[in-house]
């Protein structure tokens, strides 16, 4: 049976925390803006492949970046730390 994928939290707002994106799954409307908010105290970037969008790396505060129009599944890294992945689903 294949494994059901964790329902995204609808929500603009995530925390970097832990080395993590907390939530690491989120729910958008079309062109939402997204804020990340860095409480880690070491840097941390958003890093989208496509469309190619980011955030510079910022150790506080938030940064925040506009979402495509287009719905769909979207994914992005912190290019610092392996692992360090999140989704954003635009429907
Ligand atoms: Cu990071």
């Amino acid at each position: 049976m294949p494994s059901t994928p964790a329902t995204p939290t609808q929500t603009t707002s995530v925390t970097m925390s832990g080395t993590a994106f907390n939530p690491a799954a989120i729910q958008v409307s079309p062109g939402a803006k997204v804020t990340w908010t860095n409480s880690d105290n070491i840097s941390h970037n958003v890093t989208f492949s496509s469309p190619s969008i980011s955030t510079p790396n910022f150790s506080s505060g938030s940064q925040s970046l506009d979402m495509p129009a287009a719905v769909g599944e979207y994914s992005y890294r912190c290019t610092l730390h392996a692992g360090m992945n999140g989704t954003v689903t635009v429907k």
